[in-house]
């Protein structure tokens, strides 16, 4: 059984602010406090902490999603406890947007690395590592790129430029890239309209993508990511056809993921496990990257027990696959808490995805993470 620190580490300026509301929660509590005795192991430990080796637990850091825009500052700037949370809590970090194409490029001849920079500059302060999201995506580009009729032969040197300067100055510093995010549609079809690379370029351009990264950081371990994949379906399969392709052909491909973004009201993907112990068998790494679980929630409802019970049932479905697979390295939660998900903006009815309540205290689904990563180690 690991022990662990129990101090905090408190980030900056950031510590006077939020020395009183997180005294509130067990996991801030301080071994020497005679009130505060941790009851257990287990309490005393964060998640990253609980960890068995060869595992990190990340959490997306929220800002720039353009929901978050109107009714909260940034997160990740404008709210200590968070913030500390984030340090305290989880050994790995991913930009939930603040690496992506519409955040780092507002024009073509300007990189804005503001956002992306204090992310890394943080995860290293707090000894975690990070995942960069994402380089080749049909999403989330600027319209300068989706709208600017470039020549292919430009559009390549765009892409490449864009690769070489945002993977070559995170450098030994991020250790892992999705490369190419959401590459296929849910029929396993190339997304050869909506994504501007693939259409433009064609298929080729793919392996490019990686062959550029692995050179411009040799470390880095690189991924191909999407949702809808965690079964055994079209697009896994699709995605299960292309890794062989490309390691057939050399390219420097590390790893798949899958997103994992549930919702209580499909069953669980109970082939999880056994559809990424296929890409482990090809010698790739394998990551939960997104995971969140939904329910049904009208506007302003709490989940029931019932609910709450069910969510920690599959948060706690999807680590065991991860954990029962020795490839599987990186398992991230997609935010936190729920105030800050994207979850309600985007499906109407349903909410309360993830394993924090908006005052930053842990639902059940956290304690049977935690409780699960403890017996593991
Ligand atoms: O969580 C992100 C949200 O803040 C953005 O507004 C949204 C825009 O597309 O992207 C969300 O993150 C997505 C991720 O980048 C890729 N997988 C699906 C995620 C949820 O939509």
């Amino acid at each position: 059984m690991k022990r662990v620190r129990t101090s905090t580490l408190l980030v900056g300026a950031a510590a006077a602010a939020v020395a009183v509301p997180l005294a509130l929660s067990p996991i801030f509590q301080s071994s020497d406090s005679e009130t505060a005795e941790p009851v257990n192991d287990a309490q005393e430990m964060s998640l990253g902490e609980a960890a068995p080796d060869g595992l990190v637990i990340g959490s997306a850091v929220a800002g720039g999603g353009h929901h978050h825009d109107e009714d909260y500052p940034d997160p990740f700037t404008g709210d200590a406890p968070y913030r500390e949370l984030l340090a305290t809590e989880f050994t790995s970090l991913s930009a939930e947007n603040q690496m992506k194409w519409d955040h780092l490029r507002p024009d073509r001849d300007t990189y804005a690395f503001d956002d992306a920079d204090a992310i890394v500059e943080f995860a290293e302060r707090n000894g975690q590592v990070v995942r960069g999201h994402t380089l080749l995506w049909h999403s989330q580009n600027p319209d300068w790129l989706e709208n600017g009729n470039f020549g292919a032969d430009e559009l390549r040197a765009i892409l490449r430029d864009h690769i070489e300067t945002v993977v070559g100055r995170y450098e030994g510093r991020i250790q892992q890239w999705d490369v190419a995010n959401e590459i296929f549609d849910d029929n396993g079809n190339l997304r050869t309209q909506d994504n501007i690379w693939i259409r433009e370029l064609g298929p080729e351009i793919i392996a490019d993508a990686f062959r550029w990264a692995h050179e411009a950081d040799p470390s880095a371990e690189l991924y191909l990511n999407d949702y809808s994949v965690e079964s055994v379906n079209a697009k896994s399969d699709a995605y299960y056809r292309m890794s062989q392709d490309l390691l057939a052909d050399g390219v420097p491909l590390h790893g798949f993921s899958a997103q994992t973004h549930l919702s209580l009201q499909y069953g669980f993907p109970s082939d999880l496990e056994d559809n990424l112990r296929r890409f482990e068998e090809l010698g790739l790494g394998t990551a939960l990257t997104e995971v969140d679980v939904r329910m049904p929630l009208a506007e302003g409802a709490e989940p029931t027990e019932e609910q709450l019970r069910q969510q920690a049932d599959y948060y706690l479905r999807t680590l065991e696959a991860c954990l029962n697979l020795s490839s599987c390295g990186s398992y991230t939660v997609w935010g936190l808490p729920d105030k800050y998900s994207w979850v309600p903006v985007t499906f109407e009815g349903e909410g309360a995805a993830t394993i924090y309540w908006d005052d930053l205290t842990t639902k059940p689904a956290y304690d049977a993470l935690l409780e699960a990563l403890v017996d593991a180690s």
